[in-house]
């Protein structure tokens, strides 16, 4: 999945891990509550489809009944999401593309959820017995947006939800309305990121924290990528001139520091101020919709 000079770039350097003891704890906690849940939702970030997959949880979940959930699709190129809408189509596993905070298709949610449990509830009700309530699991890699969604399905601020990855340090049962329970879990990576690009794809799209990488390191590999997919934004939204365009990606951040005036005091280019500016339009949807997994291997970045 990886183009040639991409390979070339970033094959020498140190692989990108963040596996802290939380998430061992969190994968554990998960294991135990699986007895206790009807489905589970999955969810993965719609602009990284499979860097987002988290091997672990395929022998995790085993034959648990599942959706997998794409969210941030609104921060996600249109064409390529429905490249991969068709290609999740030829597969058994339910799926929905999601936006949390744009709040698109998630009224598709329940009835999906509620519709797989149906064989099983109808067996209850032959019985003379009501069903219990749906209990659904929602698990995924860290600041994909799984607080986001309980909060909009509950309508309320049921669960804590932050820009950087890591806000839910616990499992924390919560109702939507009389008959459905949702557990939300904290986010999970796994030990060892094979190659470099899935780690600079989960790191810039936010499940790793930014010092792992570090923000030079990644500002300058999204700059390459935006040089390259969204030109036109970048050059705009940062008033930079053609000329500019063209320099290294260094250079243009330096560019970018100038004309934003992150600048310390005597004048020089402050270019960590630089950095965090740039991720933090990049992942405000500001520089325009980008994927970085493509089901097509001919459009990769
Ligand atoms: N644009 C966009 N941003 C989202 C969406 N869902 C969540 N976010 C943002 O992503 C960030 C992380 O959201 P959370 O809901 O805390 O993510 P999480 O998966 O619970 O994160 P952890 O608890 O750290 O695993 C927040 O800044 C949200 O506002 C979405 O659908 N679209
Ligand atoms: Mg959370």
């Amino acid at each position: 999945m990886v183009s040639p000079s991409m390979q070339g770039k970033y094959r020498n350097q140190q692989d990108i891990n963040w596996y802290p003891g939380h998430m061992l704890k969190a994968k554990k906690e998960l294991a135990e509550q699986l007895k206790r849940v009807d489905v589970v939702l999955e969810m993965r970030d719609a602009r990284i489809p499979v860097s987002s997959v988290n091997q672990d949880f395929e022998e995790l979940l085993g034959h648990k009944k599942r959706i997998l959930i794409f969210n941030k699709t609104a921060l996600a190129d249109q064409e390529v999401t429905r490249n991969w809408e068709e290609s999740f189509r030829t597969q058994d596993i339910p799926f929905l593309f999601i936006d949390a905070i744009k709040k698109s298709h998630l009224q598709k949610l329940l009835p999906l959820s509620r519709n797989i449990m149906q064989q099983k509830w109808s067996a209850f009700r032959r019985r003379g017995i009501r069903p219990p309530s749906l209990k659904l699991l929602i698990c995924g890699i860290p600041n994909v947006g799984k607080s986001s969604l309980i909060n909009r399905l509950s309508g309320r601020k049921a669960a804590e939800t932050g820009p950087a990855p890591g806000g839910t340090s616990h499992q924390d049962w919560i109702k939507l309305g009389s008959d459905v329970e949702l557990l939300d879990t904290p986010g999970i990576l796994w030990p060892k990121i094979k190659d470099r690009e899935t780690g600079l794809r989960l790191a810039i799209t936010g499940a790793i924290k930014d010092s792992i990488v570090g923000t030079s390191q990644l500002s300058i590999y999204l700059i390459g990528i935006l040089k390259q997919k969204l030109p036109d934004k970048l050059q705009k939204f940062y008033q930079l001139t053609p000329e500019n365009l063209a320099l290294f990606p260094e250079d243009i951040l330096q560019k970018i520091a100038e004309n934003r005036g992150c600048l310390k005091r005597g004048g020089a280019v402050d270019q960590p101020r630089a950095e965090s500016l740039l991720l933090r339009d990049f992942r405000q949807g500001k520089l325009g919709r980008l994927s970085f997994d493509y089901p097509k291997p001919d459009d990769e970045v």
